[in-house]
């Protein structure tokens, strides 16, 4: 069975009100944690701008060496590194573009305290509420405790005026996919990004570990999540009612295209966009 859609990834969409030229955006946490960074993206074929998840305070993140990557998959351990939710915020009076300012708190109160500071902010257009970080050691991934998901966005639709939307981690059982669509569906979501990177894997090069961090443990992204990723987007495109941001493993328009295919309204590159930069969007639509 084949069908047009060739052209969608040009194709403009408008997302709870906010109007996007194409369906290409950055994966936070990639090419987007400094105002260099910020500016890049800004000036390039993208259709919008996802932040690098912030919490209250600028963090430095874990030991160097955290990324390392091949051709088939790229694992990191960034622990978060980020400057602090107040830049972000401020640097989206420079957007040329739609900004999506993700965040990811991590410490009791602290996705509240963000969101409820972000409320007045006029140039912020979407929050990716980042519900799937896999390298805080010894905070678990969100999205993995359902009834803590459940609590969280609870007492976020409590005051958000926000529009907003969560990025989750993959998940590989029927059960799953339903019990988290059931929650989400409760609330009024703008989008669901999925997926984040498949956490805590490990990798050797000449059996030493690549990263250094948590004893070489980290996310998983890159061609070889594709297929988890796609799978996810399906099953999430099925059972919500709202635009699916498709994440992992994009590599070329080949690849955006399964997962406009598989239910994405948008997709997001991360490994591919550390690799190539900024260049890739015009690679990938063209
Ligand atoms: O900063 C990170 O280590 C990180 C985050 Br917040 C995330 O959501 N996903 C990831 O692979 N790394």
């Amino acid at each position: 069975m084949s069908f047009n859609f060739e052209s969608t990834l040009e194709t403009p969409i408008t997302i709870d009100g906010v109007e996007f030229k194409n369906r290409l955006l950055n994966a936070s946490g990639c090419v987007c944690t400094s105002g260099e960074d910020l500016n890049m993206l800004n000036l390039s074929s993208s259709a919008g701008i996802v932040t690098k998840s912030c919490t209250l305070k600028y963090r430095e993140g874990n030991n160097m060496p955290r990324y390392y990557d091949t051709d088939a998959l790229s694992i990191n351990s960034t622990g978060l590194a980020n400057m602090g939710y107040e830049f972000y915020r401020d640097w989206s009076v420079n957007k040329k573009k739609p900004y999506i300012l993700s965040v990811a708190g991590v410490e009791n109160g602290e996705n509240l305290e963000i969101l409820r500071n972000l409320q007045n902010s006029t140039t912020v257009d979407l929050i990716e509420l980042n519900l799937s970080c896999p390298n805080i050691i010894g905070k678990p991934q969100i999205a993995y405790d359902f009834d803590a998901t459940d609590e969280l966005l609870r007492k976020v639709f409590e005051f958000n005026n926000l529009k907003l939307g969560v990025k989750l981690p993959p998940y590989f059982d029927t059960m799953h996919f339903n019990q988290m669509a059931d929650i989400l569906n409760k609330y009024k979501l703008s989008f669901v990004t999925s997926i984040n990177s498949l956490g805590n894997g490990l990798v050797y090069d000449s059996f030493n570990t690549v990263i250094a961090p948590n004893e070489g443990l980290g996310g998983i992204g890159g061609s070889v999540i594709k297929p988890f990723g796609l799978s996810n987007v399906y099953r999430f495109s099925k059972l919500l009612k709202i635009p699916i941001f498709g994440c992992g493993g994009i590599k070329n328009k080949n690849d955006a295209l399964e997962y406009i295919k598989a239910g994405a309204s948008m997709v997001e590159i991360g490994t591919q966009l550390v690799k190539d930069g900024t260049s890739i969007f015009d690679t990938i639509i063209n």
